[in-house]
């Protein structure tokens, strides 16, 4: 009977994939295009339907990527876990949110772990990605696998492996973004290995699924603290009278020792806002307070009120309240060019404005409208005039934003994102961060 190592070798192993989001697709596509027999199991039946039907809903990944393997019955999805039975490698690509207290909501890791062991048969290679405070692997994952007997590192292996998506980034992708794999045990590492050696052109084991686990949080943190550093410079520029994003372009010439990060409105995404809790809760739980990671917390989910009282305090220069005064945002999605609202910080900005009496608009060329966080809106033609508008807020700078267009119309501009540095016009109507 062929070990799994030999299935992995041979790419004859039947490749699950649990969670077929912004991660869980594009590895999907590429186990396809390595020649595995892959499916993805998802309890979304809309995304097993479009899967089904060859079409791909994440804009980094290419219809083209998935159509010709569901064409060849190579590559197929179902909401059914019943699959897992015939799976022989299952990655868990599941979201882990916070609850509404900051904590972490582990509901998918625990759905989906439950799920495997219901199914679970001798010889299964079990990976977890999504992104987790670093024990959870060892101790939720591997006892759930094991208590009814399997032995960890002889009928049943289990590794961790962050994912490293960036969406809308144009040069890396899967294949070429390295990839750091920690397993339960070496055996379950090598088999990991084995597996992910298929599809990722350079793979970074490390000693152990809480190092890996703890890596992942930590590349998050990095940018989540980072940013938190820059909004305060931000706050400290403007009472100094300097422009925080001159300050940190001419801080990047230095060619050592220093990365940019630029202040903005606020942290939106789905990771860098909640990652850093996963790992300050679990510290927390170790009677140890991650300070850096609550300061950043406070300083970047603080942005978005400093934006309203900038608002408030440009259309003062004017002599117009925010109450019935008409104010467009520029770009909701929660960073540029991506089509994705979550935790935007631009749902925080448009909710105080318009609790402060703003009459409110927002334009997105790549959110045409959304029913989110008790907000139902639809994008303004994103040809309309500025100069509809008392005030254009700019959250997200989308390449698709015509800048001169902008300055040119717009009676007055609060520009988060240093979107019109370098553009020709009356620069008094612009105010920054
Ligand atoms: N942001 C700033 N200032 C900056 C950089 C970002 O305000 O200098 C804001 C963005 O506008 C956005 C948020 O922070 O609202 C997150 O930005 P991000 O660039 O980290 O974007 P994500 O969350 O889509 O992707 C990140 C990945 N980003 C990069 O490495 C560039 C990476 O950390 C992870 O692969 C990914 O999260 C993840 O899935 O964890």
């Amino acid at each position: 009977m062929e070990s799994l190592l030999d299935k992995f070798k041979n790419k004859t192993a039947h490749v699950v994939v649990i969670g077929v989001g912004y991660v869980g697709l594009p590895l999907v596509a590429e186990f396809a295009r390595a020649g595995f027999r892959v499916t993805g199991l998802d309890y979304d039946r809309e995304k097993v339907r479009l899967l089904n039907a060859g079409e791909s809903y994440i804009q980094d990944v290419p219809t083209a990527d998935i159509a010709p393997h569901v064409a060849a019955r190579r590559l197929g999805a179902t909401a059914d876990p019943a699959i897992l039975a015939e799976a022989d490698a299952v990655v868990v690509c599941v979201p882990t949110p916070l609850n509404k207290t900051k904590d972490p909501d582990m509901r998918f890791i625990l759905e989906a772990t439950s799920e495997i062991a219901k199914h679970q048969h001798p010889g299964m290679l079990i990976v977890l990605e999504s992104t987790t405070y670093p024990g959870t692997t060892d101790e939720v994952v591997v006892p759930k696998l094991t208590e009814k007997g399997a032995v960890l590192g002889k009928d049943v292996f289990v590794a961790f492996s962050p994912e490293r998506v960036d969406p809308g980034n144009k040069i890396y992708k899967t294949k070429n973004t390295s990839k750091v794999i920690g397993g339960a045990t070496p055996e379950c590492l090598k088999l990991a290995t084995a597996l992910y050696s298929n599809i990722i052109d350079t793979l970074v084991p490390v000693s152990s699924t809480q190092a890996a686990e703890m890596v992942k949080l930590l590349e998050n943190t990095f940018r989540a603290v980072n940013i938190g550093l820059v909004n305060e410079v931000a706050m400290m520029s403007r009472r100094l009278g300097l422009d925080p994003f001159e300050v940190i372009r001419a801080a990047a010439s230095k060619p050592f020792g220093f990365m940019p990060f630029y202040p903005g409105p606020g942290l939106g995404g789905h990771c860098i806002p909640i990652d850093p809790l996963y790992l300050s809760w679990k510290l927390r739980t170790l009677k140890y307070q991650a300070r850096f990671i609550d300061l950043a917390d406070t300083i970047n989910s603080s942005m978005p009120g400093y934006v309203v009282d900038r608002v408030t305090e440009a259309l003062n220069d004017q002599k117009k309240a925010v109450k019935g005064s008409k104010v467009l945002v520029y770009g909701v999605a929660y960073k540029r060019d991506v089509d994705d609202m979550r935790e935007s910080p631009a749902f925080h900005v448009m909710h105080d404005l318009i609790a402060r009496g703003a009459e409110l608009s927002y334009m997105d060329p790549h959110v045409p409208s959304f029913d989110e966080d008790g907000m139902k809106m639809s994008s303004v033609d994103p040809a309309s005039s500025f100069a509809a508008w008392d005030c254009v807020v700019i959250v997200t700078d989308h390449e698709k934003l015509d800048r001169k267009r902008l300055l040119a119309e717009a009676k007055l501009v609060v520009d988060t994102r240093d979107a019109l540095r370098g553009v020709e016009g009356d620069r008094s109507k612009v105010y920054g961060l």
